[in-house]
């Protein structure tokens, strides 16, 4: 710049000026280029985030598929495959073989991976099931230490364990076998879970807490709170977030997640879906994307599916994706939100 406007003359200041405007025009073009990400991933990691989605082995034959996967999303999560169930098919026998085939896909094509999930009272394998007491809790907590030790430096956050809380006005414990063990069941497991894999973060997950003001979310938060005060190893809080008319997208989101993260956690949306179509749709995607930008420690954003015809309750439309595989209003909704930002900037928290 100086020496332009070392130049004499008319002309010189003419050309100057011109050179001056090309510069500028040419800075704002590619400025913009590269701040404008055109995939989810790409939009999202100008923040710092990560954008993610569910993946189900069975679908990775079909390119369709695996193509706006690969493309869109850099955060991949199991749907089924690391669950109690696929993994300890039988007591003390384990098989990888699907969540592998999604561990592989993932960390081949350059993403990180969510594990999901070590310990749950659903989708127990059967001879879980009818365990009580003591033995069950040996068994669980043999579960979170073998699954965690195969996986081993392969996961970016572990969902330890997912869905411990009632629903409804209580704010009480599910009443689960697991819960059953003890009261102490859960950091048990976070326990287990960090002496197995040190590296991984290690997040509590559950659905309907994302109003503030409902007991569900008080009583995650409470715990999450007693768990930080005692040093029980947790990391980052999960909230599915499965919207539909009957659960929308509360106004108060924003207010969860900070409040989550002050605690001294990350906060992930790990399973979002928004049951609708258009403009509604795309506006509640804004919403729920915006509301993680604006808090500094919402590191990042998963979609529980690609396609519509993928999710597990597909008659709602919830993705961002069609059944063919076309972007949605929804999709488009939440890239340009992602380019806009947010108010918290992400300051990289570092592995525990
Ligand atoms: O999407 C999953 C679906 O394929 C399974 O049939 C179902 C079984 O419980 O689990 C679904 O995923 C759930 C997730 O693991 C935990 N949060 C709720 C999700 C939707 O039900």
């Amino acid at each position: 710049m100086s020496k332009l406007r070392r130049g004499s003359g008319r002309g010189a200041r003419c050309a100057a000026a011109v050179a001056v405007l090309t510069l500028v025009v040419t800075g704002v073009a590619a400025g913009s280029a590269q701040a404008a990400g055109s995939t989810l991933q790409a939009a999202a990691a100008e923040s710092g985030r990560y954008f993610g989605t569910a993946i189900a082995a069975g679908r990775l034959n079909d390119s369709t598929y695996s193509t706006i996967a690969n493309r869109e999303f850099n955060m991949i999560t199991a749907e089924n495959e690391m669950k109690m169930d696929a993994t300890e098919p039988n007591r003390g026998q384990f098989n990888y073989t699907q969540g592998d085939r999604i561990l592989n896909w993932a960390l081949q094509n350059g993403k990180q991976v969510r594990g999901h999930a070590l310990a749950w009272h659903s989708q127990q394998p059967g001879w879980m099931q009818n365990m009580e007491g003591s033995d069950l809790r040996q068994a669980m907590l043999n579960h979170v230490t073998q699954v965690a030790t195969h996986y081993k430096g392969k996961i970016y956050a572990w969902d330890v364990v997912n869905e411990a809380f009632q629903d409804g006005s209580s704010g009480a414990r599910r009443n689960s076998n697991l819960q059953r063990t003890g009261n102490d069941w859960i950091e048990a497991a976070f326990r287990a879970a960090r002496a197995a894999d040190p590296g991984a973060k290690l997040c509590y997950n559950d659905y309907n807490t994302d109003d503030w003001t409902h007991a569900k979310t008080q009583a995650v938060y409470n715990m999450v709170k007693d768990f930080k005060a005692r040093g029980v190893p947790i990391d980052c809080v999960g909230l599915q977030s499965h919207f539909n008319p009957q659960s929308p997208v509360p106004n108060n989101y924003q207010t969860t997640l900070s409040s989550f993260a002050a605690l001294g956690v990350d906060v992930q949306i790990t399973e979002l879906d928004i049951e609708g179509s258009g403009s509604s749709q795309a506006e509640n995607y804004r919403k729920v994307v915006q509301a993680c930008l604006n808090v500094s420690r919402c590191t990042g954003i998963t979609v529980w599916g690609v396609r519509d015809t993928d999710s597990w309750r597909s008659g709602g439309t919830p993705l961002l994706f069609d059944g063919s595989g076309n972007k949605k209003a929804a999709y488009t909704s939440t890239l340009n939100t992602l380019n806009a930002g947010g108010t918290g900037t992400p300051t990289p928290t570092p592995t525990p």
